[in-house]
């Protein structure tokens, strides 16, 4: 018999082994990585993706952009796929950074057999089936089997994934350092497991809420548009992502005591985003914060800013797990959602 969530609330739980094969991978594939960066003399880099996975591209190509002095951006599969003007091929000299957990999606995979095709420049895959066809596409592949999942909704992908992502940023910029510091993270998302749970529980249960605000600027940003993401897709919820100054053009409007505004606090912009999250409580909405220290859910880490933000996911993640058995949703089975998206010839 299945119980709703079973598969998800494990591979939420098991996020941690998964971060720690994952880095044990990108040491294994290092010296590729590094070959194919110092070769490529790259001017600039795409990430891509669908749905989670695009989410994960935001994230990583602004991280990227911190760590690396070259122009970096994330775009949906179906933009590269349909526009491929808006990877600026002028030279050749693009990385396209291919992001997919099943290796199937049909616009992640044109986007680049056409990119190849049209010899654009170089294609790096992530993915986590070794007999996908995006897993065999690319100038180097790697694959994460870590993040393989049974769920429809990725949780353990999108970490795994993205905490590839970055260990390959920090591999690239010679920062040993952060990939030093990088190995704590498995230790530290076991203990943010066991701690954000009760409140993750206590707002998800909460029938005093009915709408959610994501905050996030920078990476940070990307983060928020994934979490915002798990709350629709498992929980069925209004739920909205932005930067967060951002918030107050507008969204703010939208704004009543139901609101819960959850901001990925930082230590970088903390004074403006405190400042943000101050006016909204003053205009009646409750606040959360997520970040380093002094916030509601707190990592505590010490560790580097940079290499830090794979933290932010697994509270999100536990809080649209809670709403979602709340709602008398299964988690594991997202109303009207497939784990992978497959255009027939019709459609494209
Ligand atoms: C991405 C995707 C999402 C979808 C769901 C399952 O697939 O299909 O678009 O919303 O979360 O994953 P993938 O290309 O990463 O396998």
């Amino acid at each position: 018999m299945h119980t709703p969530g079973e598969h998800t609330r494990r591979e939420i739980l098991t996020q941690p082994e998964a971060w720690a094969s994952t880095l044990e991978a990108v040491q294994t594939y290092a010296g590729a990585l590094k070959d194919l960066w110092n070769k490529g003399n790259f001017e600039n880099v795409v990430f891509t993706g669908c749905g989670s996975t695009y989410y994960l591209s935001l994230a990583a190509a602004s991280l990227l952009q911190e760590l690396l002095p070259i122009p970096a951006h994330g775009l949906p599969g179906s933009e590269v796929w349909l526009h491929p003007a808006t990877v600026r091929p002028s030279q050749q000299r693009t990385l396209l950074i291919a992001v997919s957990r099943s290796g199937e999606t049909t616009e992640t995979v044109r986007a680049c057999q056409a990119f190849v095709a049209q010899k654009q420049g170089t294609l790096l895959t992530l993915s986590c089936y070794p007999s996908s066809p995006l897993a065999s596409l690319g100038h180097l592949n790697l694959v994460l089997p870590a993040g393989q999942e049974t769920s429809v909704a990725q949780t353990r992908a999108f970490t795994t994934l993205y905490l590839a992502a970055v260990a390959t940023a920090a591999l690239w910029a010679g920062r040993s350092d952060l990939l030093a510091e990088m190995q704590h993270l498995p230790e530290l998302g076991r203990r943010l497991l066991a701690t954000a749970g009760a409140m993750a529980r206590q707002l998800g249960t909460d029938a005093g809420l009915d709408r959610f605000y994501f905050l996030g600027s920078g990476s940070r940003y990307g983060l928020a548009c994934e979490i915002s993401l798990k709350m629709k897709e498992m929980s069925l919820s209004h739920s909205e992502p932005f930067h967060f100054l951002e918030f107050r053009h507008g969204p703010q409007s939208m704004l009543s005591p139901t609101s819960l505004v959850a901001g990925l606090v930082s230590d970088t912009d903390r004074l403006h985003e405190a400042a943000v999250l101050e006016g909204m409580r003053s205009r009646g909405a409750r606040v959360l914060t997520v970040g380093e220290t002094q916030a509601d859910v707190a990592f505590g880490s010490g560790l580097s800013e940079v290499i830090r933000t794979v933290l932010y996911l697994p509270f999100g993640q536990l809080l649209a797990f809670e709403r979602a058995l709340f709602r008398d949703q299964d988690p594991d089975r997202p109303h009207n959602l497939d784990a992978v998206v497959r255009l027939d010839a019709a459609q494209g």
